[in-house]
């Protein structure tokens, strides 16, 4: 009798293991599902423009931001959203506010560097 209560909790236990298994299986394949989500874009960066330098994305979508430069070291920054982007590595956002945002170069790349810019628009 008492063996088969102890039979009885083993059995319980591994089942509660198995489920925590399954359950941070499930949870880690979610995070992956995540990453497919990131829609990736690059901008071509070079003395003194962006291409393309009008970007549409819509409400609520994560996206990573790659910047190509192609002489020198540019940038991207939107200030008003407190996003920047340097390489060809990127950066991450979520553009969770509709509206139209400038971009600019945030490394001194020469002469133009001020008209350097380009627009998001979040729809
Ligand atoms: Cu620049």
């Amino acid at each position: 009798m008492k063996n088969a209560i102890i039979a009885g909790i083993v059995v319980i236990f591994i089942l509660i293991v198995i489920l925590l298994l399954v359950y941070m299986k499930a949870d880690f394949n979610a995070s992956v599902i995540d990453e497919g989500n990131v829609r990736e874009i690059v901008i071509d960066a070079k003395r003194f423009e962006y291409s393309p330098n009008v970007i549409k994305i819509k409400e609520g979508e994560r996206i990573r931001i790659k910047v190509n430069n192609l002489d020198t070291e540019h940038g991207m920054s939107i200030p008003e959203l407190g996003f920047e982007s340097h390489d060809e590595v990127g950066a991450e956002f979520v553009f969770d506010k509709k509206g139209t945002f400038d971009f600019y170069c945030h490394h001194y790349c020469g002469e133009g560097h001020s008209q350097m810019k380009g627009v998001i628009i979040v729809e």
